[in-house]
């Protein structure tokens, strides 16, 4: 069984991106699978070539893209991507684009076909804020996320993937007000489990973890 995780490049001013820390600290086999890592810059389409070309050499039976969701608490595992780019900041080659679509023959949306809820808890069971989320936001790492599952959509279709959010680290927030943080080891530990829980189960397993507006 072979992974591929990547991490993205800071942006927006940040000097740090707690994805692709994290992702450099794992381990090289994790719950039987070897583990290739990659560090994807933070800008729109050259970001999913970067991916394609990595899937296309690496042939990983698991895909795993990683991003930082400042403002968040906990660790999320991304259930959908959307085919729109709305940037509200420019990426790290100025690029910013407003209600694109990211590929025009592609669904409106794509569901990760990982078992995301099971992920979800073998990161909880040992002890770290962990959710779904069901939405990557409209910039590069939903970009991201959609380009995967496009790709597995069109072009590798027996691969799974998603995407994980994680939190800022506590050195990033010294100088943000009330903005939460999850400390490096604590995110490394949490992406080794979700890998364990991607590569351990076929199927998802079914447990409430919705959300109510
Ligand atoms: N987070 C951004 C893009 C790169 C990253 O790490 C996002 O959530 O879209």
């Amino acid at each position: 069984m072979k992974v591929l995780i990547t991490g993205f490049a800071p942006f927006g001013g940040e000097a740090i991106n707690p994805s692709f820390e994290a992702v450099k600290g794992l381990e090289d086999i994790i719950a039987g699978a070897e583990i290739t890592k990659l560090e994807i810059p933070t800008v729109f389409h050259e970001s999913i070539k970067l991916l394609d070309d990595a899937i296309e050499s690496n042939k990983p039976d698991v895909v795993i893209c990683v991003g930082q969701a400042g403002g968040r608490f906990d660790i999320t595992v991304e259930r959908v991507a959307i085919n729109v780019d709305d940037a509200r900041i420019a990426d790290n080659k100025g690029n910013q684009p407003i209600d694109e679509p990211i590929f025009k023959d592609g669904a409106s949306a794509y569901f990760s076909n990982l078992p995301i809820k099971a992920m979800v808890e073998e990161i909880k069971l040992s002890g770290i804020p962990a959710s779904v989320s069901n939405s990557a936001g409209t910039f590069v790492c939903n970009h991201l996320m959609y380009g995967l599952l496009y790709l597995i959509d069109k072009k590798y279709p027996k691969v799974k993937g998603t995407f994980i959010h994680v939190p800022f680290l506590p050195q990033q927030v010294i100088n943000k007000y009330n903005a939460p943080s999850m400390d490096l080891t604590l995110i490394t530990k949490a992406l080794s489990l979700a890998i364990k829980g991607a590569v351990g189960n076929d199927k998802d397993i079914k447990t409430a973890m919705g959300t109510i507006c």
